[in-house]
């Protein structure tokens, strides 16, 4: 099969891009807070809109739509921004579009920003998937490569010498996924002229969740001052009643800039303080972070407020939210503060009707208020990295966070070769970055069910798991594995294994009653091989709501009772000895590709796509709250259900 123009096409963008971006990264990327010495300006809303139906997809370029007003080269329609493109409009070929989409929107940009030469202007995107370029004005800013974290460029210089406000931003984004984009995909051309027509193309992946795509978080404009704080980075443990934090604060734009670091309670008093970039904060009598449900005071945050002075007088001002706590990994417990911790949680997707991936305050903030109706203590952000909101709202609620990158779908031999990898290391160092600082985060996921009994796996995930613990030594890591029978090259390198099954489902469908000794079995190979603590971490059926059978059956609601009810009957047994942790497969209905396994999606939540209980749901509820009366120490507000 002879590879099309656009295919060459795509792969050409594609490598460019991935090698440019193979080095270590440089900078920080804190997230955008306003403070005495920065403003913040959302540019999302409405953006003009363009899909590039030609053959190889590159109109846009070919034509330069960057140049002039997107509405000169054609017709454009109207884009929320932050929203997945494929479910706003009527057409299905918006829907399915697979190659570049471009968007535009005319912002002001205040004068004294541009007047004042002391000023930074940076242009920010919170994640668009999965690779954009970034023009202002015509003029190119940036490249980026992956969905799902952020990137930005400093558009000051640009912004002071065209002189046109409001300035255009235009931003192309390609959901193209290669061998080598995590996660990975193919192109697949179909040539055979008798059952498709010319140029006939199909996106194939092997994750189950829908592709969406476009500018899924907001679009912002910030400024700093040219002294500014570019990054920082807090590790915290603590000895009887002193908290310690270490940190150390990277700032640019000056060449002695003088640093001054603030520690505050939640009452505003100063708790400590040091004038160095870099040092150790003695907290005396701390209040811990602790995880909702172990503590009668959960989730407490100090603030730390970071000053950084030029020579000439100039100051930048940026206050992080600090948790106190520590994580430890031994061969049958999972340590928060030096106390077993048991995750009873759920695992997510960002999805939602209309929206798709597309960042919504209202959906957020109902998933934290259903998480904490259901007792849950924890998340996973299967399968890639969620909003930074969400795990500002995480640490704020004391829910304790499994940090997944994008590396679902790993199935092809070629993509374990050295650009998947090289790329694959980018992408932890850009999700670290990014997260470090979060005491929500206890442990990241590397990946999700790779095939890891392939040859290269082994060197593959040794150098990706240990270059993650060189990135940050304070959390555990793990990649999630669907292996039941312990045969994984990459087991050996990681804190804790994580497995995903699903007896009576995928395996001997209908017969519920081989759950108990075939889960038996898989929780003793694993520990019998390595000797470290397992979370079951994923597991579950589907349940399309309002079916229901007596004796149960498969897709109703009953049936996925059963089949819960049967895990955690195990369960019980084994988080005596070793298990640590149960997140149930998932937490709501999404949406996938069209299959002939799914039904408008998958219906493996136990709330629907619309955020409503199925039974399952409320057997969880009763379970996940007596594991915490069990386990925790519950504020009296917090006994419900079980007095
Ligand atoms: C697991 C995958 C998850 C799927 C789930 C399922 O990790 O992404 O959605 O199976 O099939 O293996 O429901």
């Amino acid at each position: 099969m002879g590879s099309t123009g656009a295919e060459r096409a795509a792969k050409c963008v594609f490598l460019a891009a991935i090698c440019s971006v193979c080095q270590s990264l440089q900078g920080g990327m804190l997230f955008p807070t306003e403070s005495p010495s920065r403003e913040v300006k959302d540019a999302s809303g409405l953006w003009r809109f363009r899909a590039d139906f030609s053959p190889d997809r590159n109109r846009g370029f070919e034509q330069e739509w960057y140049k002039s007003p997107l509405a000169e080269t054609g017709p454009v329609i109207d884009m929320p921004v932050p929203s997945s493109y494929n479910d706003i409009t009527q057409d299905a070929k918006i829907r399915d579009f697979i190659g570049w989409v471009w968007y535009e929107k005319d912002v002001w940009v205040p004068a004294r920003w541009i007047q004042d030469r002391g000023t930074r202007i940076v242009l920010r995107v919170g994640s668009a998937h999965y690779y954009s370029v970034l023009w202002v004005n015509g003029v190119k800013v940036t490249e980026h490569v992956g969905g799902h974290l952020p990137f930005e460029a400093d558009i000051s210089g640009v912004l002071r010498q065209s002189n046109a406000n409001p300035c255009r931003i235009t931003i192309a984004v390609n959901n193209t996924l290669t061998l080598e984009t995590l996660p990975p995909g193919t192109i697949q051309y179909m040539n055979d002229r008798t059952r498709y027509p010319a140029g006939y193309f199909v996106q194939n992946i092997n994750f189950d969740f829908f592709n969406y795509a476009g500018i899924h978080r907001s679009v912002l404009l910030y400024t700093t001052p040219k002294v500014h704080i570019d990054d920082i980075t807090v590790e915290t443990t603590f000895s009887d009643n002193i908290g310690l934090v270490s940190y150390n604060v990277s700032v640019l734009g000056s060449s002695k800039p003088a640093v001054k670091v603030t520690l505050s309670a939640h009452d505003g008093r100063c708790v400590a303080s040091a004038n160095d970039t870099r040092g150790v904060l003695k907290v005396t009598d701390v209040n811990l972070w602790w995880p909702y449900l172990m503590h009668e005071n959960p989730a407490y945050l100090y603030s730390m407020e970071v000053q950084a002075t030029a020579e000439d007088g100039q100051t930048d001002v940026y206050t992080l939210p600090v948790g106190i706590r520590t994580v430890k990994v031994t061969s049958t417990q999972f340590l928060i503060n030096n106390k077993p911790f048991y995750f009873h949680g759920v695992n997510k997707h960002e999805d939602a009707d209309i929206r798709g991936k597309g960042f919504d305050w209202p959906l957020v903030v109902k998933d934290f208020n259903l998480i904490k109706w259901m007792g849950a203590n924890s998340f996973r952000t299967s399968h890639y990295p969620y909003a930074e909101e969400i795990l500002q709202m995480a640490d704020r609620h004391g829910i304790v966070i499994i940090d997944e990158c994008p590396g679902v779908g790993i199935k092809d031999i070629r993509s374990f070769g050295n650009a998947s990898l090289a790329h694959h290391l980018t992408v932890m160092e850009e999700l670290v970055r990014r997260d470090k600082n979060h005491p929500s985060v206890v442990m990241w996921s590397v990946a999700n069910e790779p095939a890891a009994e392939m040859p290269p796996a082994g060197f593959y995930f040794k150098e990706l798991v240990s270059h993650t613990k060189s990135l940050d030594s304070t959390r555990a890591v793990t990649y999630i594995t669907d292996s039941n029978y312990a045969r994984d090259l990459g087991a050996p390198y990681v804190d804790v294994i994580c497995v995903n099954s699903y007896f009576s489902w995928y395996h001997d469908p209908g017969h519920t009653e081989i759950i108990s000794i075939q889960l038996n079995t898989q929780f003793d190979n694993w520990y019998g091989k390595y000797k470290k603590p397992i979370i079951q971490s994923e597991y579950g059926a589907d349940a399309v709501p309002g079916l229901h059978s007596d004796p149960p059956m498969m897709f109703t609601e009953d049936y996925q009772k059963t089949v819960l009810q049967n895990y955690h009957n195990v369960f019980d047994q084994k988080r005596k000895e070793f298990v640590i942790g149960e997140l149930i497969w998932n937490f709501a209905d999404f949406m996938t590709a069209q299959s002939i396994t799914r039904v408008v999606g998958n219906k493996k939540g136990v709330f629907t796509r619309q955020r409503q209980p199925k039974a399952g749901a409320f057997l969880l509820r009763e379970r996940y709250w007596r594991i915490a009366n069990e386990t925790g120490v519950l504020p009296t507000w917090a006994r419900y259900p079980c007095q």
